[in-house]
């Protein structure tokens, strides 16, 4: 199993499932039952009918209910001659228990349609008690370097859930491209969702495309993709990147950006890659602007935390703008990062005032952390050690460590040879709590989370090869309680991976062969 459960006792028989297996959900975890129905309906060809109360479908059966003596995210599975039964401390335990179940049905359990409808199916006798480590076990995925259409973020969502993931951290907006649809500022998606020539290839000597690259979700495709993550227990946290990585939106709307400095309105979506110049404007204009588009955004996402990005945004132009130099007077500030920090507060101050929590990219913690703030500590692990000495909630989220785009392997074969080397043993040992952090301290790590930046990755074979299986490795350092680092027995993740390879074949994941890469990759 992967991740890891806290406690498994092995019995010796099964649970054989049938054609007059029963599975009863109680009122609490109906959703998990009707989640778990569809899916293994559409794997065994079982009609798993509805059971009427536990236990009435006698020893073949399968029933999930609540059991409140649990934590919200822990589960207990019991499979033995009365049936499998999966009690959650929520819903959300139940899921994850759930999930649990299906990877003891083996691989083929992950497929669409059976491929036999004549086989068994058996769940082991087995006593399983489990929990997550974290409560914020998050994927980030970038939709704005390349677009990745609404099927696949479904996707993406249900890849998370097999491996109890919970949190999808949706990297929406970026120079290259805007992707949420804002109905008061409709030119957002009709000029800065598309770039007219790409850039594609990987490693050092990416080529151009001369072909135009875009895409953009309609507010009832997010309000689809919040509901698919909902009923997989999934929180959504959007990411509007501000003052920086913002190049897309001037080019929809030139006055948010520095007019006094370039000629804005000569600015497109940006073609190429790393941090840019060109930032938004300090100015009331421009808070009013994001004010808008926030308002729309909390009204598709019931997100607790609301990302605002804030990383890599280049002080130049705000130190040439007669502008920006004037706002930092007004203000009293020292400098320009207190100008960030200025920018990023109003929007901590506005959110909260709607009941939401800010999160940012550690650059946030110069020029002054605003009050609320949560911060993603992904220059390593300094921010998020600051963050949480200051009494911050942090994600560690390194990018030495767990920042998929990164290399794989140091050989020259690698498809995308960017960035340092990580390699599936590398993502196993990676510890989100760092040593130096007092226990006390350490309650502020709500968890941590892999990136994935898609510069390189132009589609969704791509994405798969890169965070796959390292996503696995990922998953049960967020989820399982494991031991330090060096402890941690990384041949027996391997020897359980070989079964786990079997399920992302049958979920068809096209991830890096344990072997390496193929010619064709
Ligand atoms: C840094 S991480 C960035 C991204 C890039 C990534 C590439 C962060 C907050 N900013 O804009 O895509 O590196 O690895």
């Amino acid at each position: 199993m992967i991740p890891a459960p806290r406690d498994v006792v092995a019995g010796s028989g099964e649970v054989r499932l049938t054609a007059h297996s029963r599975l009863y959900a109680d009122a609490a975890t109906e959703g998990v039952g009707h989640w778990l129905r569809t899916v293994l309906r559409e794997a065994t060809g079982l009609p798993l009918r509805e059971g009427r109360e536990l236990g009435d479908a006698g020893g073949d059966g399968i029933g999930l209910q609540l059991d409140t003596d649990l934590g919200p995210e822990e589960y207990r599975l019991v499979s033995d001659q009365n049936g499998v039964l999966v009690e959650g401390g929520s819903a959300a335990g139940a899921f994850w228990g759930a999930q649990t179940l299906r990877q003891l049905l083996g691989p083929d359990a992950y497929r669409r349609a059976p491929l036999d409808r004549h086989r068994t199916w058996a769940v082991p006798h087995v006593t399983i008690a489990d929990a997550p480590r974290f409560p914020w076990r998050g994927l980030m995925l970038d939709v704005a370097r390349h677009f990745t259409p609404k099927e696949g973020v479904l996707r993406c969502l249900d890849l998370m859930a097999a491996h109890k993931l919970n949190v999808f951290h949706f990297h929406l907006t970026d120079d290259q491209g805007w992707r949420l649809e804002i109905r008061r500022h409709p030119l957002l998606t009709e000029i800065g969702s598309w770039r007219a020539r790409t850039k594609t290839g990987h490693g050092t000597s990416p080529l151009w495309e001369e072909k135009p690259h875009g895409g953009h979700y309609t507010q009832d495709d997010i309000r689809e993709i919040v509901a698919y993550a909902a009923e997989r227990h999934i929180t959504v946290v959007p990411e509007i990147d501000v003052p920086g990585h913002s190049q897309a939106a001037i080019a929809a709307y030139p006055e948010l950006g520095n007019t006094d400095v370039i000629d804005t309105t000569a600015l497109s979506v940006r073609d190429t890659w790393g941090v840019n110049p060109n930032v938004l404007a300090p100015t009331d204009n421009t808070l009013r602007f994001y004010e808008g588009v926030f308002e729309e955004v909390l009204e598709l996402f019931p997100s607790e935390f609301v990302h605002v990005g804030g990383d890599e945004c280049p002080k130049g132009q705000w130190r040439r703008s007669a502008t920006a130099q004037a706002r930092i007077r007004e203000l009293g500030l020292a400098d320009e990062d207190e100008l960030q920090s200025w920018f990023i507060g109003h929007f901590d101050d506005w959110l909260s005032a709607r009941g939401r929590r800010l999160i940012g990219w550690d650059e946030i913690l110069e020029g002054g952390l605003a009050r609320g703030a949560a911060v993603s500590s992904w220059r390593g692990y300094a921010g998020g050690v600051a963050a949480a000495r200051a009494g911050h909630d942090v994600v560690m989220c390194p990018e030495q460590q767990v920042y998929l785009d990164h290399r794989q392997s140091p050989g020259p074969d690698e498809p995308v040879p960017i960035g340092w080397v990580r390699t599936l043993e590398d993502v196993y040992r990676f510890e989100p709590v760092p040593p130096e952090l007092s226990p006390e301290e350490a309650r502020h790590v709500l968890g941590t989370q892999a990136n994935v930046w898609t510069e390189v990755m132009e589609d969704q074979a791509r994405v798969d090869y890169q965070t796959f299986p390292r996503l696995a490795a990922f998953a049960e350092v967020a989820w399982s309680d494991l031991p330090a680092p060096a402890a941690r027995d990384f041949t027996g993740f391997e020897r359980r991976m070989t079964a786990h390879y079997r399920r992302l074949d049958a979920l068809g994941v096209a991830y890096r062969p344990p072997s390496g890469p193929l010619p064709w990759q």
